[in-house]
């Protein structure tokens, strides 16, 4: 099966020149033959090669469900490094490889428009418009603000959790790319500055930073459900722990939802390959 998710990765690769997906009619401008027509909205996913998987189904999640035009992006380190875009070395409270590569999103879009951030270990239940129409240029960011201190020690296949102020709100964020402030957000100042520096903002004031519900990046193990409360279901889970591809959290909370999604990929991709035959 990974072969063939393989497969379908290359071959986008080999098609557009930044190895964009975009959904319904409507075509990227990179992958258009040159015209243009009205812009998707674009959505950077950290890809890691260990979560190929995870990265897939979340893909799928979204597009899926979209009422309106999206480009999905993922963030491949490899990729940037060879751009010349990304040349830190790799730290040891890194977990994944978009740890840091996540902040070049303004950078990605030509410090234009708005743009979304999302980590890979997301499964989106909702339409992705209901997010874009909270969307209030004032901020220079948006994300859910989470009171978070996590209980494990470990993470994901063993790596390292580390605890620090505003922890997971880096994990989906709205970047508002025009916004003078995310101008310091330059190939620079992502290779150089301190996790503090990035992951809490600090370029920014706090009244910079927009809010968003919580039900969009719903922690796996730590928000809840409350029974006859519609404003507390998740409309996008994050598996912050670590998701069902990973062995040990394949019985996690909202476990269930990830398979079907993945099932639901899995015979998307297999009637493309038929078709593509
Ligand atoms: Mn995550």
């Amino acid at each position: 099966m990974i072969e063939i998710f393989n497969f379908f990765l290359q071959r986008d690769r080999s098609e557009c020149t930044t190895m964009t997906i975009t959904n319904g009619d409507v075509k990227s401008e990179t992958c258009n033959n040159g015209f243009s027509v009205k812009k998707p909205f674009r959505i950077f996913v950290g890809y890691d090669p260990r979560e190929d998987l995870a990265y897939q189904v979340c893909r799928h999640s979204i597009t899926k469900r979209s009422s309106i035009p999206v480009e999905i992006i993922p963030i491949v380190q490899s990729d940037l490094r060879k751009k010349g875009l990304y040349w830190r070395e790799r730290g040891q409270l890194e977990s994944t490889e978009f740890s840091f590569s996540r902040f070049l999103t303004p950078h990605l879009s030509d410090y234009d428009g708005w743009a979304m951030f999302v980590d890979c270990d997301f499964l989106y239940l909702a339409d992705i418009k209901q997010l874009t129409d909270l969307i209030d240029d004032k901020y220079a960011i948006m994300c859910v603000q989470h009171d978070y201190a996590p209980k494990e020690t470990t993470k994901m296949d063993g790596a390292v959790q580390t605890v620090y102020p505003r922890k997971n709100w880096s994990s989906m964020v709205l970047y508002n790319c025009g916004h003078p402030k995310n101008k310091t957000l330059n190939p620079e100042t992502v290779n150089t500055q301190t996790g503090a520096f990035l992951h809490r903002f600090q370029w920014l004031e706090d009244e910079e930073i927009g809010s968003i519900p919580f039900v969009w990046n719903f922690l796996e193990g730590h928000n809840r459900v409350v029974e006859k409360d519609p404003t507390t279901q998740p409309k996008a889970v994050h598996y912050t722990r670590g998701g069902p591809w990973f062995d040990a959290w394949k019985d996690c909370e909202f476990a269930d939802l990830w398979y079907n999604e993945m099932e639901d990929y899995s015979k998307e991709n297999k009637k493309e390959a038929d078709k593509a035959n």
